[in-house]
């Protein structure tokens, strides 16, 4: 058929990885052509990320990208949301901040004295989360770190434009930023004011799906990439992409928990749920692609976890069996659930991370639990935990939307922690469909094949449209719809159930 060859550069916070896509209208495969580590660095000013040791891989990965397939025709970016560059005529003023940098924490106050949270959410949508780009800005303005600047980019919009030279604001990862109208989907220059964000730093909003333009000529030598390879703005919020890959056969009764460093749960919607009801239970409003709304909780995620092996690796020092994850969840797997305290996995103690079994411990002890006895039990501990949020968010969802959630879907790393997935079943009482783990590549990639008009024959009725009398097919209104790229994800990726 018409399958085309695309990049999907997909930036974690732990680690980035570039990826060889091939889509078709009966075709998604994925080839991993690099990963590397995202390690931040921890400076005087605070902490950061490397961004140019970022770009550099992003780069050295296209071009082995393209040296196994000559005929990529793009390259799409997402990465994690709310961080941001401050540009001044062009160059980067200082290293851009991790989203777990402590800065914010006097800046939280000081911009809700200029604007209430309720009317925050009001506007924007999103639920509290002390690192949204808005008070990340607060916290530079208070510092004067904002003077001078004259541009701002979220990450992988950076990326797309040192590839391109274009500076656009790609619309699911603006929605983060707490500066995006939740119903307008633009700017909200009154509200940038109210917070003395000045809103000429923010560059226009645009689609995913929307084609940046080519490579600038230097990059493209450097590359050896060919004429005609372009960068297509995806869902370039990484969870915007994973939900794009989640192969929900029906939105309205499916909820999703892209699992990954956090657990991102929830449902689609069509529009912005903005009640106070939806503000208090903590739900927040972000941008999808082709304009649906991820109503979803920030649930604290695998990051307990991993923060908790690092942790223990570094007590063992060079013998690291004893801190090996899949041993320790096989481990895990054997313990009474029951036995093992029970805290709040979405504790804002645990954001900033470091000695995880260390503050779990505190947790237990401020509630009168034991704390747990081996590593294996703060593994399921950490398990049910996050079983326990998901289910309670998945309630809420349910009950502030008014839906009948009848299934739910996770995708992304935690599809391998199968006790997680078990233990979801368990909590929810629903049947959970596992998979696929590279939800957000996938995403990233569909979107690219879609807008290369890769995907045409996805369409219902496509076919009948084409034969020779009947309408041209091109010529239609509707679109491919994420409906018909979530089947195709569902054909190619079949997910696994755990029933309750
Ligand atoms: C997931 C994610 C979340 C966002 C958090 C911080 O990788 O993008 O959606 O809340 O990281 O950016």
């Amino acid at each position: 058929g018409d399958a085309v060859s695309v990049v999907a550069v997909d930036l974690g916070a732990s680690s980035g990885r570039v990826m060889l896509a091939r889509v078709g209208a009966d075709e998604l495969a994925l080839e991993e052509v690099s990963r590397f580590d995202n390690r931040p660095v921890a400076l005087p000013s605070g902490l950061h990320w490397d961004t140019l040791g970022l770009y550099r891989n992003v780069l050295d990965g296209v071009a082995s990208a393209l040296r196994s397939e000559p005929a990529v025709r793009s390259v799409g970016i997402d990465g994690w949301a709310v961080d941001y560059a401050l540009l001044r005529a062009g160059r980067l003023i200082g290293a851009p901040f991790h989203y777990r940098d402590q800065r914010t924490a006097d800046a939280v106050d000081a911009a809700h004295e200029l604007v209430p949270f309720a009317e925050l959410f009001a506007a924007n949508g999103l639920q509290h989360l002390p690192f949204t780009t808005a008070y990340q800005l607060t916290a530079d303005r208070l510092e004067g770190a904002l003077a001078g600047a004259d541009g701002l980019l979220l990450l992988p919009d950076l990326f797309a434009w040192w590839l391109t030279g274009v500076r656009a604001a790609e619309r699911t990862n603006a929605s983060t930023t707490g500066l995006l109208g939740a119903r307008s989907r633009e700017w909200d220059t009154d509200l940038a004011a109210r917070l003395d964000v000045p809103a000429g730093l923010l560059p226009p909003p645009v689609d995913p799906g929307t084609v940046l333009g080519p490579l600038r000529p230097e990059v493209a030598a450097e590359l050896g990439a060919g004429n005609g390879v372009t960068v297509v703005a995806v869902g370039s919020h990484d969870t915007a992409s994973a939900v794009v890959a989640v192969p929900m056969r029906d939105p309205a009764r499916a909820a999703y928990i892209s699992s990954g460093t956090w657990s991102l749960v929830g449902v689609e919607l069509e529009a912005p749920v903005l009640t106070d009801e939806a503000r208090e239970a903590g739900f927040t409003n972000e941008l999808g692609v082709d304009g649906r709304v991820r109503f979803l909780h920030n649930v604290m995620g695998l990051w307990l976890l991993s923060e908790s092996v690092r942790t223990w690796r570094a007590a063992d020092g060079d013998d690291d069996s004893a801190s090996d994850l899949p041993r320790l969840l096989a481990e895990a797997e054997l313990i009474d659930g029951d036995g093992v305290p029970a805290f709040d996995a979405d504790d804002p103690r645990f954001l900033p991370g470091g000695d995880v079994p260390a503050l779990i411990d505190a947790v237990c002890r401020e509630t009168g639990q034991e704390t747990p006895r081996s590593r294996a039990e703060y593994v399921r501990a950490i398990c049910e935990a996050l079983a326990t949020a998901y289910a309670r968010v998945i309630a809420d969802a349910a009950r502030v939307t008014g839906r009948a959630v009848e299934v739910v879907h996770v995708v992304g790393g935690g599809v391998r922690n199968a006790l997680l997935c078990r233990l979801t079943a368990e909590r929810t009482g629903l049947p959970v469909l596992a998979g696929p783990v590279e939800a957000t590549a996938l995403g990233n990639a569909l979107v690219q094949a879609r807008a290369l008009g890769a995907l045409e024959a996805l369409r219902p009725g496509a076919l009948e449209a084409l034969r020779p009398g009947s309408h041209d097919a091109s010529s239609g209104t509707t679109r491919v719809s994420l409906e018909d790229l979530r089947a195709l994800v569902a054909r190619t990726h079949p997910p696994r159930t755990y029933l309750p």
